[in-house]
């Protein structure tokens, strides 16, 4: 039988362009979150997947790696992201450029490339979105890219639809070099369920708040046991202001209480058990400038914090 291909795969965008939807298909589950709002991934998220032979086709395990989107970093937080995205760039076998191909090509999209022609990767270039766009307008963009750098693959997909992931699994499992699987075959994404939930309850935060609330929020889950049959979350959302505050609680407490509900909800499907949330709004006033703050929002120093040792002390 064919050697297994395996590797890390790092889908590197703009914010908006679909890296997690994409993430999210490939993997066949939610490990990431997604909404309409540019800027809502903020760490690297790995996903994970298992690829059985097929015909001449190797089988093998992909690692992907979802990413903030590439933007110009002007605060703490926003060099963090960055620094997520430079550190996927290192660390990886192959690079999906992934493009919402309904946008027009600018400066934004020349910052992408050229950070993904200097990893020296070698590169797909996936075109996003395309269930909303006319075929014949895609042969523009492509045409475009392609005079710009050499893609080892070309490829139009629907990330939202789940157009073209077939051939794109296809393309990316043969450019993996032959090894075994990193991972445990059961195992979907790097990150702890508790991240996952401070994610899902931030999800519910961005999607009800609009304007400068969504970017000046944080969540941190200060309690997370795992009972048999009840799980029990205590978490805290973080905003810069006392006027935030006041909007993330809303009028006699409804706004807070919406968002905890559909957190709630989702918690409960994804961990399969009663949910019992608590959810606290506080004030960290500039948090998006603290180092320190930062830091602490990174669940591998939220895990050191928690076991007392860091992760490469473990073996
Ligand atoms: N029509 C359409 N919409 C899509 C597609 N893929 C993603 N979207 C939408 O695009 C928006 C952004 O999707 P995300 O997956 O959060 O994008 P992202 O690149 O991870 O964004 P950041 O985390 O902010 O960098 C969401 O509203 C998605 O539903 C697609 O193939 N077609
Ligand atoms: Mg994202």
């Amino acid at each position: 039988m064919a050697q297994p291909h395996s590797g890390f795969v790092s889908i590197i965008g703009r914010p908006n362009a679909g890296k997690s939807t994409l993430l999210n298909a490939l993997v066949g589950e939610k490990i990431a979150i997604v909404t309409e709002k540019p800027q809502t991934t903020r760490m690297n998220i790995q996903g994970i997947l298992n690829v059985k032979p097929k015909g001449k086709r190797p089988g093998g395990q992909i690692v992907f790696i979802d990413t903030p989107g590439v933007h110009k970093p002007d605060s703490r937080l926003n060099r963090k992201m960055m620094q997520e995205i430079h550190s996927a760039l290192e660390s990886r076998d192959l690079v999906l450029l992934l493009v919402d191909a309904t946008d027009r090509f600018g400066p934004a999209d020349e910052q992408v490339l050229e950070l993904v022609k200097h990893s020296g990767a070698p590169v797909m270039l996936l075109l996003n979105k395309v269930d909303r766009l006319h075929k014949e307008r895609l042969l523009p963009v492509i045409e475009r890219y392609s005079k710009l750098h050499s893609f080892q693959e070309v490829i139009p997909i629907s990330a939202l639809k789940g157009e073209g992931l077939e051939v794109l699994l296809d393309k990316v499992i043969r450019a993996l070099p032959q090894s075994p699987p990193y991972f445990p075959e059961d195992q979907l994404t790097d990150q702890p369920e508790r991240f996952l939930a401070s994610e899902i309850i931030r999800e519910k935060v961005l999607l009800q708040t609009g304007k400068e609330v969504p970017y000046a929020t944080a969540v941190i889950v200060e309690r997370f046991e795992d009972k048999l049959r009840l799980l029990r979350i205590a978490a805290a959302i973080f905003c810069e202001r006392d006027s935030q505050k006041a909007i993330l609680i809303g009028k006699g407490g409804q706004k807070l209480k919406q968002m905890g509900t559909s957190a709630r909800m989702e918690l409960e499907k994804r961990f399969g058990k009663k949910v019992y949330l608590e959810l606290f709004v506080k004030v960290k006033a500039g948090w998006r400038q603290s180092a320190a703050f930062v830091d602490e929002l990174d669940w591998r120093r939220q895990l050191e914090n928690l076991t007392g040792r860091t992760p490469s002390t473990e073996e």
